[in-house]
């Protein structure tokens, strides 16, 4: 070998190595979301990748099983554990089916927290909430009441039976229930953040209840099924459909009028500071500990209360008024 191509080989090999130098320095959070292939949770990612870019020395593994199971998200936290990653942060299907597995995760150095859909106490260091509990409760049945003058029978289409943050969001909704005295909750069914399941089960609450006034489904996944359910049926302006959605995918419910308004946050916020939140986790930046506060980047701080939990902002409403400026956006 020549002794210039032999100098370029050098280089070459130097350089290889410095960049896998880099690579090794980079610190590894796993997004492990309900499911692959839901709008809200690709936002998220979006978000998670924001994140990234101004800390510079992360890489993102955006995860999940492919329906909403916890047997599913088990298999996922296994290898991701296998491969050794730095944080796991996770919106959980169930909240107890998962706390042995991200034990095993912790036992092993491994950072761990759940947003959006929390774990048990037990099997994460803290729980980010995208807002209070109790406002969302409040909101979702607000948001059919304010389009049901004379009262009337709701019913409630969810996600999956065992997700931690719609029950927790349905119980709080329950408890408000008696302050709107004409309303009446005829039922719950779960779609289980399926389109097709969730086309049916507001086709089944339909059938079931012909008085019905509203389907509040405080799921991205549902309210668009049910939206799309009740216009199919012919029921624009009989049966509201309202509850927590996308401007980006409800924008077509608002304009024929099957959802007059519905609630969200911004899922791109929440995904940008869950990453942020690991970071300083895996850093050792901050402790997750009762009364912490912990830095989210440009979405400020988050304090911890007893439990490990925060919140972030407020829901905002859309309706016909506004959706036109936030449609591309989430
Ligand atoms: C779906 C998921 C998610 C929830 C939103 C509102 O995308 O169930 O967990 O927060 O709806």
């Amino acid at each position: 070998m020549g002794i210039l191509k032999k100098a370029l080989a050098t280089a070459a090999v130097a350089t290889a190595l410095m960049v896998n130098a880099a690579a090794a320095e980079n610190v590894k959070i796993a997004i492990v979301v309900k499911a692959l292939g839901i709008g809200f949770f690709e936002a998220a990612a979006k978000g998670a990748e924001e994140a990234a870019a101004e800390l510079g020395d992360v890489e993102i593994i955006y995860t999940g099983p492919t329906d909403t199971t916890a047997e599913g998200q088990i298999e996922v936290v296994n290898s991701l554990i296998a491969q050794g990653v730095n944080a796991i942060a996770i919106s959980a299907n169930d909240k107890d089916a998962l706390v042995p597995t991200l034990q095993k995760a912790m036992e092993r150095g491994i950072t761990v927290i759940s947003w959006d859909s929390g774990v048990a106490p037990e099997g994460r260091q803290m729980h980010l909430n995208p807002s209070s509990n109790a406002l969302i409760g409040n909101t979702i049945i607000k948001l059919a009441a304010d389009n049901m003058p004379d009262g009337g029978e709701v019913a409630i289409l969810s996600a999956s039976a065992t997700a931690t943050n719609q029950n927790i969001w349905i119980e709080e909704a329950k408890k408000v229930l008696p302050n709107y005295p004409g309303i009446t909750l005829v039922d719950v069914v779960y779609g289980d953040d399926l389109a097709d399941k969730s086309y049916r089960e507001a086709q089944g609450l339909i059938a079931k209840y012909p008085n019905l006034k509203a389907i509040i489904a405080p799921t991205t996944v549902g309210i668009l099924a049910a939206s799309q359910a009740v216009a199919d049926a012919g029921l624009i302006g009989k049966v509201n459909v309202t509850g927590l959605g996308l401007p980006s995918e409800m924008a077509g419910a608002v304009e024929s009028g099957a959802t007059v308004s519905f609630a969200i946050w911004n899922p791109i916020d929440l995904g940008y500071a869950a990453t942020m939140i690991s970071y300083n986790l895996i850093k050792g930046n901050a402790t997750a500990a009762p009364d912490a506060e912990i830095s989210m980047g440009r979405m400020g701080s988050v304090k911890l209360d007893a439990m490990n939990e925060g919140a972030m902002s407020d829901p905002f409403t859309y309706d016909a008024s506004n959706i036109a400026d936030f449609k591309s956006i989430f």
